[in-house]
């Protein structure tokens, strides 16, 4: 039996070449007709490398005799059947720690763009209009209070970087933590007592649409919702239609509902921010990320501990 490892998405800019010194490479992206690629290979597939955008399911699991394992180009596993897996033995393995420095940057980044009127004060140079007189005035970071869902190791860093700004930290997850920081067992609660609502937690059921209507009323015409998780934390009409009456002041947002489609309601706003899901997307984060995603499928293969198995 040939030995295929299975590649829903390429990692830039390491690539998957050195995969190829032990296991012939399907780039399944490359395919024109991807499913029939699959079905005509199934019995040959034993590693699958996915990643944030190209998910697997149960489905696919099930249609892969010999599958082994499952590594993913990033921290986040939501879109991946991990109970599925693990019921077939199949192991999973993620690249946690890495990205974590760059996906908090990305958080500040949204933060500072969306109160000082970054990305808005650009255009405004750039089309001549400071011609005719100033930028409006932005908001201030220092002496505010953020409110940062999921205080993981994202969380924890960001909670770092805003300490810097002079903004106080509050948090809301599942559990109370050993940190200085004021913990909501109840989101909305939280939401009504910050200025800056910052969303670094993990996708997937548990999270799904907890930003709702009451969550973003409760934030206010003043508050600000900074989204670097997961499009599916936040249920995106309520975000739009508070967006638009100005329920709350401004969002800056790196990821949506159905990526890389962005409900163009947001194109005319000038109250948000819109990057292109770039959390951790540096040319020295991504090299790392890559070269994890080979190591743990090259340590399973070779008998060796996982780098970094996701719990099950
Ligand atoms: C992606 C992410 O992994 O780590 C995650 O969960 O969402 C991102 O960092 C990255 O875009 C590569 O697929």
């Amino acid at each position: 039996m040939a030995k295929a490892i299975l590649a829903l998405h390429n990692m830039p800019p390491l690539g998957l070449e050195q995969l190829e010194e032990q296991f012939e490479l399907i780039r399944l992206w490359q395919e024109k007709d991807p499913d029939q690629m699959i079905k005509d290979r199934a019995n040959d597939i034993v590693a699958i490398v996915s990643s944030y955008n190209r998910g697997v399911s149960a489905k696919m699991i099930e249609a892969l005799p010999n599958l082994e394992i499952i590594s993913t180009f990033g921290v986040g596993y939501d879109n991946i059947d991990v109970r599925a897996a693990t019921g077939r033995g199949v192991v999973v393995t993620n690249t946690p720690d890495l990205l974590t420095a760059d996906t908090a940057d990305t958080a500040l980044a949204l933060l500072l763009a969306v109160s000082r009127r970054v990305v808005e004060g650009d255009a405004y140079v750039r089309v001549g209009k400071w011609l005719n007189g100033p930028l409006p005035l932005g908001t201030s970071l220092g002496g505010k209070t953020a409110g940062i869902v999921g205080l993981g190791r994202i969380g924890q860093a960001i909670a770092d970087r805003v300490s810097a700004f002079d903004v106080s930290v509050a948090y809301h997850g599942r559990h109370e933590k050993d940190v200085p920081y004021r913990f909501y067992p109840q989101l909305e609660e939280m939401a009504r007592d910050v200025d800056y609502l910052i969303l670094s937690c993990a996708g997937g059921p548990e999270t799904q649409h907890i930003v709702n209507e009451n969550v973003l009323r409760a934030l206010g015409p003043h508050g600000f919702l900074v989204n670097v998780a997961r499009g599916s934390v936040v249920d995106q009409d309520a975000l739009l239609v508070a967006l638009s009456n100005k329920n709350i002041a401004g969002a800056a947002l790196d990821v949506y509902d159905n990526e890389p489609h962005v409900p163009e309601a947001l194109f005319s706003m000038d109250n948000v921010v819109l990057l292109p899901h770039i959390g951790s997307a540096t040319v020295e984060t991504r090299a790392k990320m890559g070269q994890l995603v080979i190591d743990n499928i090259l340590a399973h293969f070779n008998g060796e501990p996982l780098k970094t198995p996701v719990a099950a």
